[in-house]
């Protein structure tokens, strides 16, 4: 990242501030989002206009693609953004771009004595590190409406990660309604941890998200967790169990009792189904298999069924991604192994990244955001350590597993499952300082990144998270303002 700030001049945003971009259908929403980011956060109406001539316009917000721009970093998401007194340049050579360099004028915007929004004169050009910026949500544990997750969206966004991962179905609930199986959502999202109220998303919910992600340059990758975690799925359909009987619903908290069995004939139809509408719904490159934790099952049989799991995916014309525990499988190159448990023997995912399977790196003691901040957090699990702010900055993706080559990691995730995380409410106070820690890890070169330079910056989000509401964490290693 080269960043030059020129002291003394600013761009002020003001009733005369208009986004300008080309008139194109792919950059409409791009301008009204522009327009929309930069409005909320000073309070001002700002302008959008579709036109290849700013020259009119006083204070313009110029959004441009250039896809052929050859000083622009390589790979998706790269941006330039030039603020000067009168106008601001952003160039593009894709839509995330323009949207991640937004954001970035949105984040060192601050306010004068006398209470206008400026950002100060500066040249920044700017790329992502990894591909895959993550977050990994379990709306099954609770289920989390469609508004909420769309606050979650909007800060995503806010730290430029481009993957929701939705944890769509666990033992606790299934939430999302599969049409060729209707029973699943009918008969099990009702339930939630605890007896908390359950819930599920519709297609049309579903396609509300998966939309209101992409205009925010976000693919929502879903997981529908086979063959372990599918209690909500053998409740639906007692004929994915050998005595034919549903089991009972479940809402504790304990892994890795339920299963499918490879050996019944109403199972790969059932695979073949759910994957089969789930890839459908799916306009991203990517499905989720789950794969974790089943601790019910001989090895043999577990290979069997993600490998079912797994061609399903692909026939449906998806990548396939899964936890780590699929590295002990034979996975067709090009498959996301996510890594989470780094208590277990490495070898597999060496020897996966050496017959071509891509790292996604979410390990459980950096990037598991339902640890506790320290033995004090009232939400939240210990199973992987306590969680500072400072643990979930200080690590590096690419050395993390040794043995695997850098160019092998396709990204970073945090995740953040809900066994005792509520609602929003409950997210936020997870999510919020170390979300910010986990996508600058995601976004920026190692060289570039540094804890008391993070720790200053983010001090300054404090005020915009209260601003919003959001209950948060005040880590008591920054010197907040
Ligand atoms: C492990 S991480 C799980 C989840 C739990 C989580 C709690 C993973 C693939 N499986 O089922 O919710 O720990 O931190």
């Amino acid at each position: 990242m080269l960043c030059e700030v020129r002291t003394g001049t600013v761009f002020t945003v003001g009733e005369a501030t208009t986004v300008v971009v080309d008139p194109r259908p792919d950059l409409i929403a791009i301008g009204v989002l522009g327009a929309d980011l930069l409005g909320r956060v000073t309070g001002q109406q700002v302008e959008v206009r579709y036109s290849d001539d700013d020259r009119e316009v006083r204070d313009v917000v110029r959004l441009r693609l250039a896809p052929e721009d050859a000083a622009l970093p390589g790979g998706g998401g790269a941006y330039r953004l030039d603020v000067s007194g009168r106008r601001v340049d952003i160039t593009a050579r894709d839509t995330a771009g323009l949207t991640h360099a937004v954001v970035t004028l949105r984040q060192t915007m601050r306010q004068d004595e006398r209470g206008r929004w400026y950002a100060p004169a500066m040249h920044v050009v700017d790329a992502p590190r990894f591909a895959w910026r993550g977050l990994s949500l379990d709306v099954a544990r609770h289920f989390l409406p469609v508004d909420a997750v769309k606050v979650v969206i909007g800060l995503m966004a806010h730290y430029k990660l481009n993957v929701l991962h939705l944890h769509l179905t666990d033992d606790q609930g299934w939430r999302l309604h599969v049409p060729s199986r209707p029973h699943l959502a009918r008969a099990s999202s009702s339930t939630s941890v605890g007896g908390d109220p359950g819930g599920h998303y519709t297609p049309s919910d579903y396609a509300d998200l998966v939309q209101y992600a992409a205009a925010r340059g976000i693919t929502v990758v879903p997981e529908i967790d086979v063959p372990g975690h599918v209690n909500a799925a053998t409740h639906a359909y007692g004929e994915l169990n050998p005595d034919g009987e549903p089991t009972d619903e479940y809402t504790g908290i304990e892994v890795g009792f339920s299963r499918l069995h490879a050996d019944l004939p109403a199972t790969e139809p059932f695979l073949e189904a759910v994957f089969g509408d789930v890839a459908a719904m799916t306009p991203g490159e990517y499905v989720h298999i789950g794969g974790d934790e089943v601790l019910t099952m001989e090895h043999d049989e577990y290979a069997r069924l993600v490998g079912a799991a797994a061609r399903t995916v692909r026939a449906a014309g998806k990548k396939v991604v899964g936890w780590q525990e699929i590295a002990t499988t034979p996975l067709e190159p090009g498959t996301v192994v996510q890594y989470w448990d780094t208590r277990v023997d490495p070898q597999p995912f060496v020897d996966a990244a050496g017959a071509g399977a891509l790292l996604l790196m979410s390990p459980g003691s950096k990037a598991y955001l339902d640890m506790k901040y320290d033995a004090t957090t009232e939400l939240g699990l210990e199973w992987a350590g306590h969680i500072e702010l400072r643990d979930a900055y200080d690590w590096e993706p690419t050395t993390l597993i040794d043995g695997v080559p850098p160019a092998a990691v396709i990204g970073v995730e945090a995740a953040v499952w809900t066994e005792t995380i509520r609602d929003l409410e409950d997210l936020t106070a997870m999510l919020l300082p170390r979300l910010a820690a986990v996508a600058e890890v995601a976004w920026t070169e190692p060289e570039d990144r540094d804890w008391d330079d993070f720790s200053a910056r983010v001090a300054q989000h404090g005020a915009f998270w209260e601003r919003v509401g959001f209950r948060w964490y005040r880590s008591p290693q920054v010197t907040w303002p």
